[in-house]
């Protein structure tokens, strides 16, 4: 299949068909966003299927229920994708979403309301690694060919959601104030409670100690793995083949430095230094 056959090309970006269409983009836009909702954006390969476990486990005082009973795609849909039509009507309130869009895509309604964002950001280098792997195993995505080519696409933005350096830079340089709060995926593989407490504060929910600890062992990577509702093996394979690559593959901070070779880390750090330049805020890793 051709790259026009896969992807829709709208604002500038790709969206994959399979998961995206005219109408999806639309009911996007349409979208009512109410004040209690919560919104994990992510650029893709960032910790978004990390954040559909987690958003309501804490926004529900840790029930299991509906990481037990319901796939991640529709108990925390992507505001973007064709799913959400078909679900959003079941949601349990308050409703969680997940979003890959830059911070100009977002609704209306999400500007008028007081919707709160969690921004998950992870290490470029590592996004790079775990969405070559993801072309891999995605049927419905562009053959990846070899990381160096790969790479070039991945700075030139021709990947899904365009350039990494242009969504950070979306969602950093808000006006949402305490609308938004930022977290690594580092912070939570280093100290997942740690993280699982910013978040309940920032959602203004009260979780013991005890329901902390009991979040984390259920959102870790092992727990994940063996939830079939979260591991993505109710996907057929012929869409998401796990004996190429499965979905929640490593897991782990630092899997660059197994991919990069010493000329391939210089082009990189150049390009994406180039890019952060006029920033004024820093990220919290080195790009060297
Ligand atoms: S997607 O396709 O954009 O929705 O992918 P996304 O969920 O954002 O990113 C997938 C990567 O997140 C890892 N992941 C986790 N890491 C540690 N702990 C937990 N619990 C966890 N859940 C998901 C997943 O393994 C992918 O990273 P890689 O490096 O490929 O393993």
């Amino acid at each position: 299949m051709s790259t026009e056959e896969m992807y829709l090309q709208r604002h500038g970006l790709l969206f994959p068909k399979e998961t995206h269409s005219t109408e999806s983009l639309h009911f996007a836009q349409e979208f009512k966003f109410k004040d209690e909702d919560v919104v994990a954006v992510t650029y893709p390969k960032s910790g978004t299927v990390w954040m559909q476990e987690i958003l309501p486990l804490v926004l529900n005082g840790g029930d299991l229920t509906p990481i037990q009973t319901i796939p991640n795609w529709d108990r925390v849909p992507w505001l973007e994708e064709k799913r959400l039509a078909l679900v959003v009507d079941n949601l349990a309130s308050p409703r969680a979403l997940v979003s890959h869009f830059p911070y100009h895509l977002m609704p209306p309604s999400f500007h008028a309301s007081k919707a709160k964002v969690i921004y998950v950001m992870r290490n470029p280098k590592d996004v790079l690694v775990s969405s070559y792997y993801f072309h891999q195993m995605a049927s419905f995505l562009h053959d990846p060919g070899s990381f160096d080519e790969f790479m070039a696409s991945f700075l030139e933005g021709k990947v899904l959601f365009g350039k990494w350096t242009d969504h950070v830079k979306s969602w950093k340089n808000t006006e949402l104030g305490d609308r938004i709060m930022y977290i690594t995926y580092e912070d939570m593989v280093q100290d997942l409670p740690a993280a699982l407490r910013r978040m309940s504060d920032f959602l203004g929910r009260n979780l013991s100690e005890e329901v902390i600890q009991k979040i984390a062992e259920h959102c870790s990577f092992k727990a994940m793995q063996d939830n079939n509702m979260s591991n993505f093996k109710l996907v057929p394979k012929e869409l998401l083949d796990s004996d190429k690559s499965p979905f929640l593959r490593k897991g782990i901070v630092g899997d660059w430095k197994n991919h990069f070779t010493s000329e391939q880390l210089p082009t990189f750090t150049s390009v994406l230094r180039k890019e952060m330049e006029k920033e004024t805020f820093s990220l919290p890793w080195s790009l060297d």
